[in-house]
């Protein structure tokens, strides 16, 4: 009997112990905190390399709170850590005092830089919404024309409440991201007069403002009535580059890549071309009617498209009248102009014996009379008559050149 009253004595006393202990045991309270950064995003420009700027870390809807112990992480290639800033703490969280259990900064081995720092207050708990403190950065550049980014990684975050007990909440990572310049290609020279069949002349593309280039690919379009493409030169920094013309279809593509990154003002690819050997156009006075003597197209040659490469940077793209372009392209085109020589008949660029026996040959040539050909060669009329006749002839002997 005395031991069995000592059974229940002892069974009671232990279930008083256990709830007493879960009256005591830290308990996880049900939580809307969240952990962030402001200005979320962080974006910058090429401007602001090695300018500082200060981020928040923010601490919203929490209850009790009496200590943390945050660490951010980051790519230290875009930012790195210049100090941080404990006023908040001070002013708002916790005035009565606080104890910084940890600071630590720096960069591991994997390129990330971080910054972990624990503080547990020493007087009353806060409640609400505040910045805990502020991280002050550097901003280090993109070394490319692309646009680079970094989340600021809650890599460890803890909150705890004066029990202490972990206070539940979620975080919200930063994201940082800086632009780099915007690259332009453009034409060069951008107007080009051909008086002749087949001259040649070349359109050379070429890029500028350059950071860190490591590929390129481009099409091209021209005028193939006007124009024969005859090769394209892709040498200089850039290797591995192919190209191919479609005459007919009146386009050219390449590409090539560089092993080390292309800075500033370089050349991407020079086109050959010719005055096309079939398309004639010769020189005729205003008094034929209707003619002109210089044939205009001043979109002969642009750029349909073009990309941009780069290392660990997404590629840039330009495409002829997108929207969304990350390659200013300037000038996109080449006029082209065919200026025929006042009496070459056969475009080839004198005025010889060849464009004399021609004209000769024709020699009163008029409608009704072998006017299917005299038409092509009638440069000049007068009294509206329709004749090859002695002014032609002149035209041909007052600019001859000979050979
Ligand atoms: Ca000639
Ligand atoms: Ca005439």
């Amino acid at each position: 009997m005395k031991y069995e009253t000592r059974k229940v004595s002892l069974i009671i006393v232990i279930i008083l112990l256990v709830s007493t202990m879960a009256f005591y045991m830290p308990k996880t309270l049900a939580s809307n905190a969240v952990v962030t950064t402001s200005p979320n995003p962080v974006e910058k420009t090429e401007s602001d390399i090695n300018s500082n700027f200060d981020l928040s870390i923010n601490v919203i809807n929490v209850t009790n709170l009496y200590g943390f112990d945050l660490n951010i992480t980051w790519s230290n290639a875009l930012i790195s850590y210049v100090s941080y800033d404990k006023s908040s703490l001070d002013d708002v969280i916790w005035p009565g005092g606080y104890f910084v259990a940890n600071q630590t900064s720096g960069v591991g081995s994997n390129g990330q830089g971080y910054f972990d720092f624990a503080v547990a207050s020493m007087s009353t708990a806060f409640s609400g919404s505040n910045e805990l403190y502020k991280v002050k950065f550097k901003v280090k550049g993109p070394f490319c024309n692309s646009v680079k980014s970094t989340a600021i990684h809650f890599a460890l975050h803890k909150l705890s409440d004066s029990m202490p007990a972990p206070i539940t909440h979620t975080v919200v990572d930063g994201l940082y991201e800086i632009k780099g310049n915007t690259p332009t290609i453009g034409f060069s020279p951008t107007t080009q007069t051909c008086a002749k069949r087949k001259q040649s002349f070349d359109a050379t593309l070429g890029l500028s403002g350059a950071e860190n280039v490591v590929g390129f690919d481009f099409e091209v379009h021209f005028n193939h009535t006007l124009l024969d493409c005859l090769s394209a030169t892709i040498d200089g920094p850039w290797t591995g580059p192919v190209y191919s013309i479609n005459q007919t279809g009146g386009k050219v593509t390449g590409s090539a890549s560089s092993s080390t990154g292309q800075n500033g003002t370089v050349t991407l690819v020079i086109i050959h071309f010719n005055s096309s050997a079939t398309f004639g156009h010769i020189w005729k006075d205003t008094s034929i009617e209707g003619w002109i003597n210089n044939v205009v197209d001043s979109n002969a040659i642009y750029v349909q498209s073009a990309d941009l490469m780069y290392n660990a940077a997404p590629t840039l793209s330009y495409v002829k009248g997108g929207s969304s372009n990350g390659i200013t392209v300037n000038p996109d085109h080449l006029s082209f102009t065919f200026s025929p020589m006042k009496g070459d008949l056969n475009n080839d660029g004198r005025i010889s014996i060849v464009d004399l026996t021609t004209i000769c040959h024709c020699y009163g040539y008029k409608p009704g009379f072998h006017w299917d050909i005299g038409l092509q060669y009638d440069l000049i009329k007068f009294n509206d008559e329709d004749i090859i006749d002695i002014f032609d002839i002149i035209i041909i002997t007052s600019n001859y050149t000979g050979t």
